[in-house]
């Protein structure tokens, strides 16, 4: 029996889990797990970086002795170093404003057609390629030597050891999906300097060993070795889904849902740019094609604005609203930004010509059934897109543990639900940790151990989908 630590960050809290693996064992337990702050300061919206790594060396303290380290966060956003080694500036969060209407910018040098050619991923106003031609002129970026991604900083602090994950880089935009290597060719067009970024590292291979002082401050010995894993929280998730098979779905939920296939090798065609898929990196070469939907992030901010009632009584008062009485877009980037979510739910209501939802029940209903219409959508164009048929559907991450939302994902879909586990990105990266150390074999054998072992829920779809496709026309209309 081993056990391994992984960090897990997420938008709004992060977590160090750690999990006990043997041959027919695996068992997670929570060590720590600390609120994860933005601060809005006069230059904009930041990660609170140093809180963050000092939760990490709590984590790790509470965590004990264990047989390897490994980290993973949401995507996209980075910190620079000067030529010293030293942060310039806490990293920026994703949903800062900075980059509006740079978009418009790029696609003047390289059109937004050559630049999914190129590298596969769907528009998002926060991909790092938008991010740094928004920075280009800015004195942080001019004295920046290196770039690390947010894991992989953490890693750095952690061992000393500069690096950039695989799965995590394929979300800059700066990837070609086809060879796993940089698009030196796009990067160039657009003035972006490809060598601030630190060589390439996969799932598995080592990052460095917990350097002294980190030693000294959590009470470990060493040495301990750091596993570079699925460092995106998303690549750690896909390969946390208990699948049997290949005919999958399979739907990330948390702050985003995120709803896609795993393929053998990336979709780009025309078709798939128009209904904005991803094709992301995953584990051992695949693909994680998929697309990115707001996910519970409307109910969080509408709970924030509600000042935080039980979640559990307003859900049950959600299934008692009539269903699918209103719907928005849960796809729309104009939920992207923080603040007034009741409100702007019940505008896009309004302006789409439906009842407008009032109560807490009444949004959280709405939320709910948008949630799963746009799951459905996500489900149904990405096994067209692929060519690659689904029989079933997973649900794992935080939302797995939301009945409701599962129930309504699976009616919607009209396919069977499996839900959990609902700590997949910690589970997956602590299986590549397992796997460097060459307790599991591959990724069919590691998706056998999570399902004999975790505690899965089936949910059956339930009539027919007619009145989800009817929803789905009000809302193109
Ligand atoms: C989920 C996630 C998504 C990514 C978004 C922003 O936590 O990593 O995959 O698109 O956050 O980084």
């Amino acid at each position: 029996m081993k056990s391994y630590a992984a960090v897990d960050l997420g938008a709004s809290s992060g977590r160090v889990m750690v999990g006990r693996v043997g041959p027919d064992t695996l068992e997670l337990t929570e060590a720590h797990r600390f609120p994860n702050r933005p601060v809005r300061t006069p230059e904009g919206l930041r990660w609170d970086i140093l809180s963050l790594y000092a939760g990490v060396l709590d984590g790790l303290r509470a965590a004990g002795q264990v047989d390897s380290v490994g980290i993973d966060s949401w995507a996209v956003d980075y910190g620079l170093l000067d030529a010293d080694g030293a942060l310039l500036g806490n990293p920026v969060h994703y949903r800062d404003t900075r980059t509006q209407g740079v978009a418009e910018k790029v696609w003047a040098t390289v059109p937004a057609a050559e630049l999914y050619a190129a590298t596969g991923l769907q528009y998002a106003p926060f991909n790092t390629l938008y991010q740094l031609v928004a920075a280009a002129s800015s004195a942080q970026l001019a004295h920046a030597k290196r770039l690390l991604l947010v894991p992989d900083l953490l890693t750095y602090w952690l061992t000393g050891e500069a690096g950039t994950e695989l799965t995590n880089a394929s979300t800059t935009q700066l990837i070609d999906p086809r060879t796993g290597d940089w698009s030196y060719d796009l990067a160039a067009r657009l003035g972006i300097d490809l060598g601030l970024f630190a060589p390439l590292r996969r799932p598995g291979d080592p990052a460095g060993l917990l350097r002294p002082g980190v030693l000294e401050e959590t009470g470990l010995t060493g040495p301990v070795p750091v596993t570079a894993v699925g460092s995106h929280d998303t690549a750690s998730a896909v390969a946390a889904v208990p699948a049997v098979g290949e005919r999958f779905a399979y739907i990330c939920t948390g702050t985003w849902s995120l709803a896609g296939l795993e393929l053998a090798a990336p979709v780009l065609t025309e078709a798939s740019r128009a209904a904005n898929f991803t094709n992301e990196l995953g584990l051992d070469g695949t693909v994680r094609y998929l697309r990115n939907i707001m996910g519970l992030w409307l109910l969080q901010e509408c709970l924030r604005e509600w000042g935080n009632p039980d979640l559990d009584d307003l859900l049950s008062a959600a299934a008692g609203v009539p269903a699918l009485r209103s719907v928005v877009d849960a796809g729309d980037a104009a939920f992207l930004a923080p603040g007034r979510m009741p409100s702007r739910i019940a505008d896009a209501c309004r302006a789409s010509g439906q009842p407008v939802p009032g109560s807490p029940a009444e949004i959280t209903r709405c939320i709910l059934d948008s949630l799963a219409l746009a799951h459905r959508r996500a489900v149904l164009q990405a096994q067209e897109l692929a060519d690659h048929p689904v029989d079933v559907v997973h649900v794992v991450g935080g939302g797995a543990r939301n009945a409701l939302l599962c129930r309504l994902t699976a009616d919607a879909c009209g396919l069977p639900v499996v839900a959990g586990p609902p700590e997949a990105a910690a589970l997956g990266n602590i299986l590549v940790q397992a796997r460097a150390q060459n307790q599991t074999g591959d990724r069919t054998e590691m998706r056998a151990l999570l399902s004999r072992t975790q505690p899965l829920t089936r949910y059956e779809p339930r009539g027919t989908t007619a009145q989800w496709q009817a929803a789905e026309s009000r809302l193109t209309q």
